[in-house]
């Protein structure tokens, strides 16, 4: 029996946490016997969270596909490799042929920015289908983010990052960084460094619906109402101006004159009423804000995934910029990674072309997934017939997905490049999986980008690949070959992901023409990982805009103040839902694993208690959520952290629908938030869902 330490990174989330994994070879039989922080890691320092316990789970799991399957009636039966590609090609290739490129639609699932052979090869394949219905669950995510920073800055990845180890004060809306471990914001230990912004004599501000985990951290905590957040932010920003709290800014900005005509109207005390914050609370955080020897406006999730997500991530990126935090340290800085994409891919384009149903925009070539129902669903020329999901699970998690499911039964062919038959898969007609986490190797293209510290390392795979398997990048080329043999296309040669990487090293800015010389082979040397350094000012050298100036007021976001007009204050009975996320859980994918849903349920319905009174209703009963799409019956607990008229439920429950082969999941399922969330309530500049602050009712089930 030989014990191995292995150190790489784990990658399920954005923070990715150096581990130190422990395997022991018996025979040839190898076996992972413990999985813990790695401390050497200068990142993440020791951090590690009970999802990479879990790493092990995915590893053995009995549900998890490891070979592909086709469904042949109502059963699922293994078929070859070659086989299975030959039938994708040529079913899509007939359909494309009767229907046009169109009638392919393909959807990519978070993990795809989470495993880089997804990143290096899928459009080794999917580019050749040259299909305008391409979706990804960036628009149920953070699509405001980039169409903000690709209207301001000139490339959507451009996206400045809380510089959080070194700012005096953090505004942090809409984001639960204590449960979620970070999010456009690669931070592996953010409770030590929250913690340490407080230590120094600085201040955390939550702006939450609920008192979140993070929340009960922070200094202060502000209730806003669901999808208010641009009324605050602009009663803030307005305050900025109004009270004389600007600083300037070194960056070369066109537009802040026209910015500030535009808000001139939106005061504290006119913004108030929309947001449900007091005036003087606005002011005195726009005071406080301003300040601070440092400072950062911070937003995510909560605020990208509502009916003004750009607007709100317009106006956290105009008061970091007129108080001087924008490129500062302390405030918001963009990071200088070892392979970059900001430098090599293109600053992507925005409403070149629309839906064909609802007209929705596409950003970088990809349309917002609200619309993907009604694309299959809606008859006519360039109706979606086909469907490649790969890595995601939209039945639980876009919008109206019981809506989405009807659509999906009426294709007429589905391929899911995925590890499980679960919601979604279940409607394919064939399934590929791929190798597992461990089996990989890996390398963070996306999260290196978004980190809080310019930070690089190579995952090495820790475990053999399995006889027979393939892993996600294999597959997308076996796709593709049979695909270019069966229409005729051409097909270019390509590198597996880690020569690539290595190449991307090489040419980047501590590669071979500079004095780090970074390569795989360095890489390699280091398996805790390299830290490059603390993040520093340098936007203005890689703004990409036409002119290299920091467009302030963009025409297209200016232009959606015309729909902000038209919000309202609530209603006396207005009840909205809005999500949540729990460390033990990711998305829809990680309840199969007994040890992270053990213990008591984690997904029911929160609810203020005089909210539970007014309905007669009480702690613990199931209760009837209805909304304009649909109703879920779930149990429902008081919380007097919940803002009163909000309800939370998190989202990638209900594992209940039948056909679905993940055995722990279908025995603590819960119900789906996204069965009750509205396909067509958008932030509708962007396209991208508002799947928080829905308008809900609630009553004895
Ligand atoms: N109501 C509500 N809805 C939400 C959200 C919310 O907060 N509220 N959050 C949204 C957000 S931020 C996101 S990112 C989306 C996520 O939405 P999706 O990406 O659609 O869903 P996931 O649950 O991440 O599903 C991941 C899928 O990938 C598979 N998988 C895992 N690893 C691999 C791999 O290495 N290779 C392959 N081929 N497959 C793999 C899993 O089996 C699973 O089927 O959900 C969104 N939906
Ligand atoms: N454990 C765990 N970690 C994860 C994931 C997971 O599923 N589980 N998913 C990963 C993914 S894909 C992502 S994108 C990130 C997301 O990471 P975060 O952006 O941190 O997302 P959440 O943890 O959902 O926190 C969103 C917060 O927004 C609040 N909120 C809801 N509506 C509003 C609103 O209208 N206004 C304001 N101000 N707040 C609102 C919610 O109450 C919640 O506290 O997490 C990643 N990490
Ligand atoms: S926080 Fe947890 S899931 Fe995220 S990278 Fe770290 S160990 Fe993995
Ligand atoms: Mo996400």
């Amino acid at each position: 029996m030989t014990k191995t330490l292995h150190h790489r990174a784990c990658h399920l989330c954005e923070a990715i946490c150096g581990l130190t994994i422990e395997t022991t070879d018996t025979d040839g039989a190898v076996a992972i016997t413990s999985i813990k922080g790695d401390a050497q890691d200068s990142f993440s320092r020791g951090h590690i969270c009970p999802k990479a316990v879990a790493l092990q789970d995915i590893q053995n799991d009995p549900d998890r596909l490891r070979q592909p399957m086709r469904r042949v009636g109502g059963e699922w039966l293994p078929i070859e490799w070659d086989e299975a590609f030959a039938l994708v090609a040529e079913r899509l290739a007939a359909i494309q042929e009767r229907h046009g490129q169109n009638a392919v639609a393909v959807y990519q699932g978070n993990p795809s920015v989470h495993n880089y052979g997804l990143m290096t090869h899928s459009n080794y394949f999917l580019g050749l289908l040259k299909t305008r219905n391409r979706y990804s669950a960036t628009s149920v995510d953070q699509l405001p983010h980039h169409l903000t920073s690709h209207l301001m800055y000139g490339h959507g990845l451009l996206l400045p990052i809380p510089d959080i180890d070194h700012t005096d004060f953090m505004l942090i809306l809409g984001g639960n960084p204590l449960a979620s471990n970070g999010s456009i914001m690669t931070v592996p230990d953010v409770e030590k460094r929250l913690k340490a912004i407080q230590a120094r004599g600085g201040k955390v501000v939550v702006v939450d619906p609920r008192r979140s985990e993070t929340a009960a951290m922070a200094d202060q905590h502000l209730f806003v109402r669901p999808g208010g957040d641009a009324a605050l932010l602009f009663g803030v920003l307005n305050t900025l101006f109004s009270e004389g709290l600007t600083r300037d800014s070194h960056l070369p900005v066109d537009g802040l004159d026209e910015v500030r005509a535009a808000v001139a109207n939106f005061t504290a005390e006119a913004m108030s009423p929309l947001c449900a914050v007091p005036a003087e609370q606005i002011r005195q955080l726009a005071r406080d804000f301003a300040a601070a020897p440092s400072a950062v406006c911070y937003g995510r999730m909560g605020v990208s995934t509502q009916a003004f997500g750009t607007l709100c991530h317009w106006v956290v990126q105009l008061i970091n910029l007129v108080t001087g935090n924008l490129d500062r340290v302390g405030g918001a800085l963009c990071t200088e990674p070892a392979v970059d994409l900001v430098a090599t891919t293109s600053g992507g384009h925005f409403n070149k072309w629309q839906s064909r149903v609802s007209g929705r925009p596409e950003y970088g070539g990809e349309l917002p997934v609200s619309a993907l129902a009604e694309e299959m669903l809606t008859e006519g020329e360039g109706q979606i017939r086909a469907l490649i999901t790969v890595a995601g699970n939209p039945v639980l998690s876009t919008p109206n997905g019981r809506q989405l499911e009807q659509a999906l039964d009426g294709l007429e062919f589905m391929v899911s490049i995925d590890l499980y038959i679960n919601e979604t898969t279940r409607y394919a007609d064939l399934i590929l999986p791929s190798t597992s986490a461990l089996e990989n190797d890996h390398y963070d293209t996306t999260f290196n980008l978004f980190a809080v510290r310019n930070v690089t390392r190579f995952n090495r795979a820790i475990l053999a690949k399995p006889q027979g398997a393939l892993h996600d990048w294999e597959i997308f080329v076996g796709l593709a070959k049979a695909f270019a043999e069966k229409t005729g296309k051409e097909l270019k040669p390509t590198l597996p992901p880690a020569k690539m990487i290595d190449m991307g090293l090489r040419m980047g800015r501590y590669g071979d023409a500079s004095e780090q010389k970074l390569s795989l082979a360095t890489l390699f040397d280091h398996p805790h990982g390299i830290d490059l350094g603390a993040l520093k000012p340098n936007l203005a050298p890689r703004l990409k805009t036409d002119n290299q100036r920091v467009q302030a007021a963009p025409a297209a976001i200016l232009a959606d103040l015309a729909r902000f007009a038209a919000l309202q204050a609530p209603a006396a009975d207005e009840l909205l839902m809005i999500g949540r996320r729990h460390v033990r859980s990711n998305n829809s994918w990680m309840h199969n694993y007994h040890r992270l849903v053990k213990g008591k349920p984690r997904h029911q319905l929160l609810m203020h208690p005089d909210d539970l009174a007014s309905r007669g209703l009480s702690d613990g009963q199931l209760v009837r959520v209805s909304s304009r799409v649909g109703q879920i019956e779930v149990e429902v607990l008081g919380s007097a952290d919940m803002m009163k008229g909000v309800v939370s439920l998190p989202h990638g429950w209900g594992h209940a629908r039948p056909g679905v082969q993940m055995a722990i999941a279908s025995g603590q399922p819960g119900s789906s938030a996204n069965d009750l969330t509205d396909d067509c309530q958008l932030d509708e500049l962007s396209g991208n869902a508002a799947l928080n602050g829905v308008p809900v009712t609630v009553a004895a089930a």
